[in-house]
């Protein structure tokens, strides 16, 4: 299964490594052919190279187009060695064999990624690379592809340990890192122009993306885990820049993602902080100062704060930082920090900071995705808000504007919370939040008695629950847990409405003298 290696073909965008590579190959006897600039590349490191065009007959031409899109190089790649017929045809055609590709792709992800125009990443969709790297992949029995800078050394060691050829298990190896190079390069094109083009039909939308950093391991130990990105420059943890700490884990990416999306839903008008704990949220607040949002969204449950993620709207000062260090806190996520807060989290070596450089766009259109066994549910970005004019008060009493303001509060945080999600706030914190609940009785139940237990804590004399406005992320199907609410205190209900016995619902809710406002939107979160 050994398959020896006379000429290798290289072409690549991405020079790195290139001249090492090429000169390992040309001291092992390999004839080396090439493009236009990696052939320029490897005859001034004083390499012995022939062009690519000697061999079709034809200069590259209409821009760079076209250079080894020709059957010299294609019969060359696609040709059974053990075939007559092939051999025959490359005998008669004058087609030699190329034993070795390697290609790296024209840059077209980094392109975009730096906000190439339209017409400029047109021009970066390499189209002879991945035909070459496609066919050389399929004739994998005899050909070697390599896509990856990161598999050069790995190729060396194998001619070195198979005098000089390579083994059939390698080539398989290095053909399936190709097949996956070129799915994900045709994905990011088209995920490209999805955006470009404002389409967000899920049936015209490919998910693939690329491998940005390989995890210690998934969600727990025993799951080895990588993390994709799929090339958006947006604001976010797939872009941020992180300035210390370990590196992130696969909790920490999932739970800092979490955050930040939430606390973008605060723009950047008040200071605003969510902190995070396994992907709900454990504390989310506004206040006059990032410092003091912090503290009040910490004291919504400073029990589970503890080994969270926090997010924050506004660049991180000194006093926030401050704040944040008094407890163990895994990670820091924010647009921007002073020079102050960089100073007292370098003292906190474990503590992840990452800047984003602005706010994550919770309405820009995207695909979510869930895997179930055997494949992929696929829907959009629950990018669903609503206005004021969207809302109608359901019962006799009308919530007044501060028990708005907390009602459209609450609202939005219970979309980034699992369903069944509750959630109190007052005066512009969470006081209690219920997640993840088979029933929402039981989320209405469990948010009240967190704030019963801060409400201890902190040595109040009753809990925030009371006066406070409450969120249901779903309809309450009976009055029960409208009711629990109610009896924790609750003054003002929002929740989307629709159930067979709303009537139920708000004929309790008049008795029990709440403000009940329907927003006619769900946002399960599962
Ligand atoms: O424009 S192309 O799609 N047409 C081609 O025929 C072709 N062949 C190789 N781009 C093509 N390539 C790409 O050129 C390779 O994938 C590689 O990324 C790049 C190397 O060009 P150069 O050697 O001139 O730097």
């Amino acid at each position: 299964d050994k398959a020896p290696l006379r000429r290798a073909l290289l072409s690549v965008s991405d020079k790195t490594g290139l001249v090492d590579l090429a000169r390992a190959l040309a001291e092992r006897g390999v004839e080396l052919l090439s493009t236009g600039g990696t052939a320029r590349a490897m005859r001034e490191a004083g390499l012995e190279v022939r062009d690519v065009a000697d061999v079709t007959g034809f200069p590259e031409m209409m821009d760079g187009r076209v250079k080894t899109l020709h059957p010299a190089v294609h019969g060359g790649l696609l040709a059974l060695r053990d075939d007559d017929a092939h051999v025959a045809a490359m005998e008669e055609h004058g087609i030699g064999g190329i034993d070795l590709l390697v290609v790296n792709l024209y840059p077209f992800e980094a392109a975009v990624a730096g906000g190439a125009d339209y017409d400029t990443a047109i021009e970066n969709i390499d189209i002879g690379g991945p035909a070459m790297i496609r066919a050389a992949a399929k004739n994998h029995r005899f050909v070697s592809v390599v896509t990856d800078v990161e598999d050069y050394d790995a190729l060396l060691a194998e001619l070195d340990a198979n005098e000089g050829q390579t083994s059939y298990a390698f080539r398989q190896k290095l053909a399936l890192t190709a097949y996956a190079r070129t799915g994900a390069y045709d994905a990011a094109v088209s995920t490209w122009m999805a955006d470009a083009l404002g389409e967000t039909a899920p049936r015209r939308r490919v998910v693939a993306g690329k491998l940005a950093q390989s995890l210690r391991y998934g969600e727990n130990p025993h799951q080895a885990a990588a993390f994709y990105v799929d090339g958006n420059a947006r604001p976010g943890v797939s872009t941020a820049r992180q300035l210390q700490g370990k590196e992130l884990s696969y909790n920490n990416i999932n739970d800092t993602d979490a955050a930040f999306e939430l606390v973008s839903e605060f723009g950047d008008a008040a200071p605003a902080c969510a902190i995070i704990k396994h992907a709900n949220p454990c504390g989310v607040a506004t206040g006059a100062t990032l410092k003091e949002a912090y503290g009040r969204a910490f004291d919504c449950d400073r029990t589970s704060a503890f080994g969270g993620i926090v997010a924050l709207n506004k660049p991180l000062d000194r006093e926030t930082a401050e704040a944040i260090t008094e407890i163990f806190t895994e990670v820091v996520i924010a647009p921007d920090a002073d020079e102050g807060a960089r100073a007292v989290f370098a003292a906190k070596k474990n503590l992840r900071l990452l800047l984003t450089g602005g706010l994550a766009d919770p309405s820009a259109a995207g695909l979510a995705l869930r895997q179930v066994s055997g494949g992929f549910l696929v829907q959009d970005r629950d990018v669903g808000r609503v206005g004021a004019d969207d809302l109608t008060v359901a019962t006799e009493r009308a919530p007044s504007e501060a028990q708005m303001i907390d009602l459209r509060m609450a609202w939005t945080v219970a979309k980034h919370v699992k369903s069944n999600a509750i959630v109190y706030v007052k005066d512009g914190a969470t006081v209690g939040i219920g997640a993840g609940q088979m029933s929402r009785v039981d989320s209405t139940r469990i948010a009240a008695r967190k704030a019963q237990d801060m409400a201890e804590a902190l040595g109040l004399e009753a809990p925030l629950t009371q006066g406070a406005a409450v969120a249901s992320d779903a309809f309450f199907p009976f009055a029960d847990g409208l009711l629990a609410a109610a009896e924790a205190g609750a003054t003002a209900v929002i929740q989307p409405g629709g159930a067979m016995r709303d009537q139920e619902v708000i004929d309790a809710a008049n008795e029990a003298g709440l403000a009940m406002v329907l927003t006619g939107m769900r946002h399960f979160r599962h």
